[in-house]
């Protein structure tokens, strides 16, 4: 008898062992409300990035101290942008080169890593990122920049399953963590700037085995799969020839490159698209759909519910790919969104109505404002690039001086929203560029741009600005400035802070309230990437990976000659406070 209860004891030890050991769709559904795990990117899917947690305040965060720091070692540091995830005492953090670690929570210690075989020739626009990865049942999931999809048991680091999204030598890649929303696995691809045609891919978690893709390009067809992998048609996405002259939708950019979010109370994904291709918008005189907007995907049938578009026949590179984080004001469920191209959106979360548009940088020479009865912008015409072809010898448009530039108002920096304080933390970025289109002609896995710049500094002592929005009235409540451009993203917590990281390698906090800043830490170089937060055994943790590196760098032109002191890295840091 004694025997037996023992072994039923072990039996039911190990029956809850395992049951916390495998993610859930419903722990997935709950993880913006449960502290003890970070499942998603965004700290869940909604992408608030807003933690509960109250135990680092501005009263205890004098205490706030380095638990461990982990190297990513290796000669192969560049941009780290990735957001790690926490799961039964494990983290999971992801690497430049498409790499990924396997953490103990407490110590740091290895526990096992995955180094992804790159082949020679991958075509990445912007640094060998990657931005993290997705947890679904015993399975870490990830992206590759040879554009492929792997999954790795989360004890072990042995490779699951793996499924190629499509041809690297074609300029697809992809960086972005995934997205697990209703049991599937929801990818985009990244390669605007190669002529790829974006799209949105639904996969089942467990096996990688496709369920729908959805084009992000008018005019291409959507598909379903069975189980048994066979495809059926399942609609053309917009209407073909409706806002793309000739052929061009062909290539047509939109790249979904950022990823998406999720909101349980709608059943839409939201993905952002990326700039039309190719740059020179003289080329498709329309609003080349559904390039430069917001889409919100059914997620159970793979088909595009609504759609609002933030750049119509973008000129400047304005990707529209930025996150759509849903929230509730005045009872509405809405969607805040800060575009690249300078101004904030906020659009109903189930109709994609306009609700609110303003600008939240302090120059914007491309339009002079958002229409919020028509939901279209004022454009200045005299501001976008000149047509080649009116040129005398037809091969340079006319240059014009452009703000926000094309590395954004914002990019690919998550922003964080606090329904404590009702406002949105958004990580702005004040330049501007000049721009001025070329001829170009479609070659496969060449650039496909149209387009030369040279990025400008506007102010001789801030680009970065860290800014509270009140979505509501469009109101700046503070901002704190930065010396270098701002691109990792932030985090904020019922503990009235928020969190973000600079180039200049701090992780910092303020008041969620006033702005004042009541820490930092130096990490030992720039920080890109968004912290996160959780709580174990009592005790609340704060993360961030550091490492420079991104697009700044390599794009920035007299802003990169601005920040080329920075030192490259690639660590992970963990905090909690000292007793
Ligand atoms: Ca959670
Ligand atoms: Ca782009």
């Amino acid at each position: 008898m004694r025997l037996r209860l023992s072994s039923l004891m072990i039996t039911l030890a190990v029956a809850s062992l395992s049951a916390q050991a495998v993610v859930t769709d419903q722990m997935i559904d709950n993880d913006a409300k449960t502290p003890n795990d970070v499942l998603s990117w965004g700290l869940g899917s909604q992408g608030q990035r807003y933690s509960p947690l109250k135990q680092i305040n501005a009263s205890t965060i004098g205490r706030l101290t380095p638990v461990w720091s982990f190297s990513f070692g290796g000669e192969k540091q560049r941009g780290q942008e990735s957001q790690p995830v926490i799961h039964n005492g494990k983290m999971f953090v992801t690497g430049s080169y498409s790499r990924i670690f396997a953490l103990d929570t407490t110590t740091g210690k290895k526990l096992w890593k995955y180094e992804h075989r790159l082949p020679d020739g991958i075509m990445p626009c912007c640094d060998v990122i990657n931005r993290g990865a997705a947890l679904y049942d015993n399975l870490v999931i990830f992206m590759t920049l040879d554009a492929q999809i792997v999954a790795l048991n989360q004890d072990t680091g042995e490779v699951e399953w793996k499924e190629k999204i499509d041809n690297y030598a074609d300029g697809y890649s992809a960086s972005a963590a995934p997205l697990i929303a209703g049991g599937l696995l929801l990818t985009g691809v990244s390669g605007g700037e190669f002529g790829v045609v974006g799209r949105v891919e639904a996969r089942n978690p467990k096996t990688g085995a496709m369920v729908w893709s959805r084009p992000t390009v008018e005019g291409h067809m959507g598909y379903k799969y069975d189980k048994e992998g066979n495809k059926t048609e399942n609609g053309v996405s917009g209407t073909p020839g409706k806002s793309w002259p000739g052929d061009l939708w062909k290539t047509g950019g939109a790249a979904t490159w950022l990823g998406g979010t999720f909101d349980a109370k709608t059943g839409l994904a939201y993905f952002g698209a990326g700039n039309p291709s190719p740059w020179n918008s003289h080329l498709r005189k329309g609003d080349n759909l559904f390039s430069c907007s917001t889409i919100a995907i059914d997620i159970k049938t793979g088909q595009i519910k609504w759609h609002y578009q933030n750049t119509p026949n973008d000129g400047w590179d304005f990707d529209g790919v930025n996150e759509f984080i849903t929230f509730d004001m005045d009872g509405k469920r809405v969607g805040g969104k800060a575009d690249r191209n300078g101004f904030f959106y906020v659009n109903d979360a189930s109709t994609g109505q306009l609700v609110n548009a303003f600008p939240f940088v302090n120059k914007v020479t491309w339009a002079t404002g958002i229409d919020l009865k028509t939901g279209r912008p004022n454009f200045v015409p005299e501001n976008r690039p000149g047509d080649p072809t009116a040129s005398a010898d037809g091969k340079k448009g006319a240059s014009v001086f452009s703000a926000p530039s094309f590395l954004g108002g914002k990019n690919q920096m998550p922003m964080a929203y606090s329904p404590d304080t009702k406002l949105f933390y958004v990580p702005a970025n004040e330049w501007g560029m000049e721009i001025w289109n070329e001829p170009i002609t479609y070659k496969k896995g060449g650039a496909y741009l149209g387009a030369g710049f040279t990025i400008k500094t506007l102010n001789d002592d801030y680009i970065g600005a860290l800014r509270a929005i009140d979505p509501k009235t469009g109101k700046i409540v503070w901002e704190a400035k930065n010396n270098a451009p701002l691109w990792g993203g932030v985090l904020t917590t019922g503990g009235n802070l928020v969190f973000w990281g600079t180039p200049e390698g701090y992780l910092q906090a303020a008041d969620a309230k006033t702005g004042k800043i009541v820490w930092k830490f130096q990490t030992g170089s720039g920080v890109v990437a968004p912290p996160i937060t959780w709580q174990d055994k009592g005790e609340q943790y704060v993360a961030v990976v550091s490492g420079w590196g991104g697009a700044v760098p390599l794009w920035g032109g007299d802003v990169a000659k601005k920040v080329n002191y920075l030192e490259q890295g690639g660590s992970v840091w963990v905090f909690k406070l000292m007793k």
